[in-house]
């Protein structure tokens, strides 16, 4: 059995059906199920005994210890954050009470449970954090890629939020002994990821012939990684990280984000031919992110070499099945866009 956090959002969805189709070992999911998070993300896993959903809030410490004594992990596998740049810079309360207070809980909850262990299950325990590439700061066009040893330079309330939750988890190792291990990852792509992030926004304004907002000139750089890959390094540090270690998960993959919106328009121009015209007629320019970080790119060598990880998907062949998704998945789309996010987006965007 293993805990996981956040397990109904783009990424915890994604690992929780990964691990229930490569193994039987159960997952318990817990989730507060914000405006990011989704039970039709698992709606195949409904009647499946593995699968143990709790709707609740990682800065519960009550619920935490009954789910701990009750189902009696091996390992916890944290996701649960408030995940959005914009929305940090908006709003950055949220972001530190669930990504720096629910951190710091969960590592409480975590570490009475395991000292309550012993024997293998204390040695073997782990508490596997997931986090961001975001916390190393920002990169100059020529500056090397960030290695785990990079010293942190957070730049928005996002990323602050999670430097300072990888700083407690670091601590709690250090400290007390708890058997952490952190990754470091990418922006991650591929199917449920909710349209406010580059990608999936993208191609649900361009179904919608809706305009394309590219922030500033279009020219920041990010590392892409498809969110399989991410899932598939997530098992293997679990697996056989180390604990104490942090290790950074990417694609090999920059690319301005000018490229990533042309990259989609073309796709799309193919497989929606009947569109009015070519989807990149409707790119447009907009008021670029307050603090808007340059460039990230990761250097992934120590998982690589260590674990043996390397991602499967190119950026050609990830984006292509990501956006086959979305073509299936426009309910889903329609669902999400609604309610209490449809509200949030009109009142700091406007009608977009
Ligand atoms: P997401 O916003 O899609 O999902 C977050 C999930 O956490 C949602 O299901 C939400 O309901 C849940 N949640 C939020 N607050 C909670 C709380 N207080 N208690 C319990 N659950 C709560 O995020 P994502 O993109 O899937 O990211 C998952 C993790 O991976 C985050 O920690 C994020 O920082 C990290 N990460 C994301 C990316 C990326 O590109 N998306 C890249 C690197 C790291
Ligand atoms: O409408 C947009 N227009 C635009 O130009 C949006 C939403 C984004 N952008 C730009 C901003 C970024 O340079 O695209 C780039 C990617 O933006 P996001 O999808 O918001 O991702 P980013 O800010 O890079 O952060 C993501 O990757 C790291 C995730 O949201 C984080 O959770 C993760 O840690």
């Amino acid at each position: 059995m293993i805990l996981v956090t956040g397990g109904a959002g783009f990424i915890g969805a994604n690992f929780v059906l990964d691990w229930l189709g490569q193994t039987d070992e159960p997952v318990v999911n817990l989730d507060a199920l914000t405006y990011a998070g989704n039970r039709e993300n698992l709606a195949s896993l409904a009647g499946d005994a593995r699968h143990v959903f709790v709707h609740g809030d990682i800065c519960d410490r009550a619920l935490l210890d009954r789910l701990l004594a009750e189902h009696h992990p091996r390992a916890i596998v944290h996701f649960a954050a408030e995940s959005h740049v914009d929305r940090s810079i908006h709003g950055p309360a949220a972001f530190v009470r669930t990504n720096v207070e629910g951190t710091f809980t969960l590592l409480e909850a975590a570490r009475a449970y395991w000292s309550g262990l012993d024997g293998d299950a204390k040695a073997m325990f782990r508490f596997l954090h997931v986090s961001t590439d975001e916390v190393y700061g920002s990169l100059g066009p020529a500056d090397p890629a960030f290695t785990e040893t990079k010293g942190f330079e957070p730049n928005s309330p996002y990323s602050a939020s999670k430097a300072a939750s990888d700083h407690l988890v670091r601590a709690w190792h250090h400290t007390y002994g708890l058997p952490v291990v952190t990754t470091n990852c990418s922006n991650n792509y591929g199917p449920y990821q909710f349209p406010e992030k580059l990608i999936p926004l993208m191609i649900a304004n361009a179904l919608a012939g809706k305009p394309l907002p590219v922030y500033g000139d279009g020219q920041n750089v990010r590392d892409w990684l498809y969110v399989g890959d991410h899932c598939a390094a997530i098992r293997e540090v679990l697996a056989r990280g180390r604990a104490g270690e942090t290790y950074n998960v990417g694609g090999w993959n920059e690319k301005p984000n000018l490229d990533i919106v042309h990259t989609v328009c073309t796709l799309l121009d193919e497989l929606r031919p009947d569109a009015a015209g070519p989807h990149a007629r409707l790119i447009t320019y907009v008021a670029d992110r307050p603090g808007h970080d340059r460039r990230y790119a990761i250097d992934a060598r120590k998982i690589e070499h260590e674990l043996g990880w390397r991602p499967v998907e190119t950026f050609e062949s990830g984006i292509r099945k990501t956006i086959a998704w979305y073509l299936e998945h426009q309910d889903w789309v329609a669902h999400v866009q609604s309610g209490a996010y449809r509200e949030w987006v009109d009142r700091n965007y406007g009608q977009r």
